[in-house]
């Protein structure tokens, strides 16, 4: 089903060709047993690159459900800019069971970010069940509005942030290259091995600065448009935390740590730690196949 004008129809699904969306590898297991939230967040998914961690992700999607999932920008990485495409069948499970979902009733609003900005033109429209939005309001069990947005927004004002992060960074590729050549000065001249730690230590030092000033001024946009918090993406860090008395929610990324945002029924915010929940769910199992062993074996 298709909401929009000629533009759209010629621009969007040409992306996704029939050919290229076929019915998923891996068929979708049944709604029993699932855990179910009111809302899900999940952002930084990178489809179409090899970070994506899609066996990750479609074991969230199968594992979960929700009455609305946002997804919060950089779903789809650069699709249209790329001369081979990167899709493997992984990456259309994903798809095809977000278009599921919203065949089934959830509500899906897709914020897109920096690398699916060409999906921002449609904003406003529906794809099959999926609503395309700039930002959103999300409101609470409890009544909380929370500003939707993937945060690249403040890319600009964080230039200078920015600028030392990348400073820092190439300071520390730099000076890891010489550390080599250092040391074998110092070993010519008898001298003991001398590490570049503290350079190292000065990076994340950066990292650490850039992550804090980027909460910052989320928060501060969020203040400024008088709602009671945030949910944004785009910095891959997973966070919950009251900022100048606004709540900031970052549900992280599906690259590096594969996280999700949930809000519980009764408006309690949770992030999920996705690997964790399949340790832990893998022990529990364990646990429960143990004991049934156990009478058994007496
Ligand atoms: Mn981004």
């Amino acid at each position: 089903m298709l909401v929009g004008n000629n533009r759209a129809t010629s621009a969007f699904p040409g992306a996704f060709s029939r050919r290229r969306f076929r019915a998923p590898r891996a068929a979708e297991p049944s709604l029993d047993g699932r855990r179910r939230f009111r809302t899900i967040w999940i952002s930084d998914v990178h489809l179409g690159t090899k970070g994506c961690n899609a066996d990750l992700l479609i074991d969230f999607l199968d594992s979960t459900d929700s009455e609305t999932m946002y997804l919060v920008g950089d779903i789809i990485d650069g699709w249209r800019l790329r001369k081979k495409v990167y899709w493997p069948a992984a990456h259309n499970d994903i798809v095809w069971r977000i278009l599921k979902r919203a065949k089934r009733g959830t509500r899906i609003v897709y914020v897109p970010g920096n690398h699916d900005e060409m999906v921002r033109q449609f904003a406003g429209m529906n794809f099959g069940g999926v609503e395309i939005e700039r930002a959103a309001i999300h409101t609470t069990a409890d009544g909380r509005r929370l500003l939707v947005m993937h945060g690249d927004e403040f890319d600009a004002v964080m230039l200078a942030h920015r600028w030392l992060a990348v400073v820092g960074d190439a300071a520390y590729t730099v000076l890891m290259g010489l550390n080599r050549w250092v040391n074998v000065v110092r070993r010519r001249f008898g001298l003991p091995y001398y590490s570049l730690s503290k350079m190292a230590k000065h990076k994340v030092k950066n990292a650490v600065a850039f992550i804090s000033a980027f909460e910052e001024v989320v928060a501060k946009a969020a203040a400024g448009r008088g709602v009671d918090g945030v949910v944004c993406g785009h910095i891959h860090t997973a966070e919950i935390r009251e900022l100048q008395g606004i709540e900031y929610y970052n549900d992280g990324d599906w690259v590096e740590g594969c996280t999700a945002l949930v809000e519980h029924f009764d408006g309690r915010m949770e992030i999920l730690h996705w690997p964790e929940e399949i340790a832990r769910r893998e022990a529990e199992r364990e646990a429960a196949s143990a004991a049934l062993r156990l009478p058994a074996a007496a």
